[in-house]
């Protein structure tokens, strides 16, 4: 499907070295080591709502890896999904007694508005679960034919992937057995259902059921994707057998981005899947994750439409760093708006510190593990000291306003 439009990108002189990025799989920060292109896989929305701040936050942060690979001279393949078919959104649509199809591509269109008005880089591929399914297929039989995965014998024409084909199943999220269960019971997974060789298997083809949309799966029979498969065939098919980042709030580290990796190494024999597994934290509200299901939501468009500048709503989600689970409040908007206007006051400054100096550090601090909390504060020390008549650098405000947009994605 179609991703939405970009805007130009400012190249700053010089280039920043690579960025160093925290690994869930791993548990430290090291460098992403790509080759000439990187490669990158997000977890886009599943749409059957709009656009909320958590969803805007975790965009965000692969924004600004996309935009810091950039800046160290690399070519981006970056690629997003959007579950356009799966069981939240098939619910929503019965309860509002709509076509889920309407539902998906009105949310979709709604997503695309806000990432373009929040001045996310567009992935190359933008790809939908539904356009995939013939492809997600062909990984299914693959695996059937493997002996990794299996056909429950229940009559349900259900297939699911067998953990005990991962050898390693866990070192992503680095989580004990019983942790893993609970959590796949909470995230949409089954664990309890009979029939199963293990109770971490998850499913990859769900059989037609009454009154539930279906496709061909050839020998599969009819039925839908699993959520799991849906993303490492998207990833497979567009970015190749390994990847450099992939990425996703940490709602996603398990079961899903587990499974997605383990099914992809399953596949290709190469492991790991990812060079570097990157979750940004949760925003909440009132002290809960936000989330479509708890309803506890502010939308991007709401805020769009109440005439908030989405530049200030950029800031806003920058203040803190992108691996803590923050709150967004009025005050997190208000600080946002404050820093915005004096930011564009200091832009327009006759001169300030040197810009290549505030250069320099604003990279120093975004390849530190996206460090955005730092990066602000070095450009609040260089406008604080332009406004006061700081400095004689006369290119410097210039310099600064191309720095904000190139690396922080946030136009003056
Ligand atoms: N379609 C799947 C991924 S394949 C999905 O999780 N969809 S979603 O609509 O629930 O979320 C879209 C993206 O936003 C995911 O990367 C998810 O991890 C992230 N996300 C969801 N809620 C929050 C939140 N409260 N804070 C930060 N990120 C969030
Ligand atoms: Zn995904």
């Amino acid at each position: 499907m179609d991703a939405w439009t970009g805007h130009d990108v400012p190249t700053l002189e010089g280039k920043a070295p690579l960025p160093r990025l925290y690994d869930s799989a791993r548990r430290e920060i090291a460098e992403t080591a790509p080759g000439s292109t990187a490669t990158m896989y997000v977890c886009g929305i599943t749409p059957y709502d709009a656009t909320h701040l958590g969803h805007a936050a975790t965009m965000i942060t692969f924004d600004l890896v996309n935009r810091a690979w950039r800046d160290a001279g690399l070519d981006v393949n970056y690629v997003q999904n959007v579950t356009d078919i799966d069981d939240p959104l098939l619910e929503r649509a019965i309860r509002d007694g709509e076509d889920w199809v309407v539902l998906a591509m009105r949310e979709t269109a709604l997503f695309r508005e806000d990432m373009e008005a929040l001045r996310i880089i567009p992935p190359a591929h933008y790809v939908g679960a539904v356009e995939s399914i013939p492809a997600i297929v062909e990984h299914v039989r693959e695996l059937l034919d493997s002996g990794a995965a299996y056909t429950l014998d229940d009559g349900t024409g259900d297939v699911y992937y067998s953990v005990a084909a991962a050898p390693r199943f866990g070192y992503e999220s680095n989580l004990a057995r019983d942790e893993m269960i609970t959590l796949s019971r909470e995230r949409g997974g089954d664990p309890d259902r009979e029939g199963k060789r293990d109770p971490l298997d998850p499913l990859l083809w769900r059989g037609a059921r009454d009154g539930e949309p279906a496709w061909d799966g050839g020998g599969l029979g009819p039925g839908r994707p699993g959520w799991h498969i849906e993303c490492t065939t998207i990833a497979l098919g567009r970015l190749g057998e390994t990847i450099d980042v992939q990425g996703g709030g940490n709602d996603l580290l398990y079961p899903h981005h587990e499974c997605s990796a383990a099914h992809a190494e399953t596949l290709t024999g190469r492991a790991p899947f990812a060079s570097h597994y990157v979750h940004a934290g949760m925003i909440g509200l009132d002290g809960e994750k936000m989330s479509k299901s708890k309803g506890n939501l502010v939308f991007v468009s709401r805020l769009r439409g109440d005439g908030v500048d989405p530049m200030a709503v950029r800031l806003g989600l920058l203040a803190d760093h992108y691996r803590g689970d923050r709150e967004w409040t009025d005050e997190v908007l208000k600080t946002g708006e404050e820093r915005l206007a004096r930011w564009r006051s200091a832009a327009a400054a006759p001169a300030g510190p040197s810009g290549e100096g505030l250069v320099a550090a604003v990279r120093e601090a975004l390849t530190s593990d996206l460090d955005s909390p730092a990066a602000l504060a070095v450009v609040d020390a260089w406008a604080e000291a332009a406004l006061s008549g700081v400095g004689d650098d006369d290119q410097a405000p210039v310099l600064m306003a191309r720095t904000v947009d190139a690396l922080l994605g946030v136009r003056l």
